[in-house]
């Protein structure tokens, strides 16, 4: 995709940070499709006859970083489906996706370095990161909470110590590596959720268009 059509943002930070929840605002304001690859991943693992599904039950629960070929791929097709394009036709090459425009959120993707640089270089550059920094004791709190009644096989304590773990190590270098690029915009998330969105759209001002 290129640059000129597409506008990819990344929605980066730690689990239960609220970034599924800032990206449902900013869909209903300035007209974003939001991908959730996590998402994306999960209706993957329960589509009826997908070769993946147990290999992401197995990762998600361990909150463990599922093989970038499968989510590189989910997105893709995501992206060309919302730009009303057949994944499929795309995938062989065949469709002709040029002059079509979209606005993505990707969110909570890309979780490590390698996963950066291909989906920048295979797919397309992205115009900034948007980083929602919350300490862990807090993103604890907000998924024992939302575990209670999610069904999500990752909220129980158990997975979400493994989760941020993985954040620490494997994710947040992806968050330093932009920073270091001068393209991330952090956002603290402690505040109520509108409050961390005001923060947001203020951040955003000038950045967009
Ligand atoms: N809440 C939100 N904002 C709040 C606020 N300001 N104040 C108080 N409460 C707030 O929010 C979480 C909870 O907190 C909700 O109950 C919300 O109401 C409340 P949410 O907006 O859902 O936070 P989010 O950051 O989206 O949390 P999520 O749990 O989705 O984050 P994760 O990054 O852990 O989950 P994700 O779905 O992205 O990934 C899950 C797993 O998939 C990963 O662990 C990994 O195994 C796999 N994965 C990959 O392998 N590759 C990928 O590229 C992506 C995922
Ligand atoms: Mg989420």
């Amino acid at each position: 995709f290129s640059p000129e059509d597409v506008t990819v943002v990344f929605v980066l930070g730690g689990p239960g940070a609220g970034k599924g929840t800032q990206c449902s605002r900013l869909v209903r304001d300035y007209g974003f499709t939001h991908l959730s690859a996590g998402d994306l991943l999960r209706a993957e693992q329960d589509r009826p006859g997908s070769q993946f599904g147990d290999l992401i039950r197995d990762y998600i629960k361990n909150g463990q970083i599922v093989p970038m070929e499968v989510t590189v791929q989910l997105l893709e097709n995501a992206m060309a489906a919302a730009m009303g394009a057949d994944p499929a036709q795309v995938q062989a090459g065949k469709g002709d996706l040029s002059g079509r425009k979209g606005k993505f959120l990707i969110d909570g993707f890309p979780r490590k370095l390698d996963q950066a640089v291909k989906f920048e270089e295979a797919v397309c550059p992205a115009r900034f990161v948007l980083f929602y920094d919350c300490p862990e004791s807090e993103m604890e709190r907000r998924l024992l909470e939302r575990g209670k009644t999610s069904g999500r096989a990752d909220d129980n304590a158990d997975s979400i110590r493994k989760r941020f773990r993985t954040f620490v190590e494997t994710s947040m270098p992806v968050v330093e590596y932009f920073a270091r690029q001068d393209r991330v915009i952090t956002v603290d998330a402690r505040p109520e959720p509108d409050d961390v969105y005001r923060k947001t759209q203020q951040e955003l001002t000038g950045r967009l268009g």
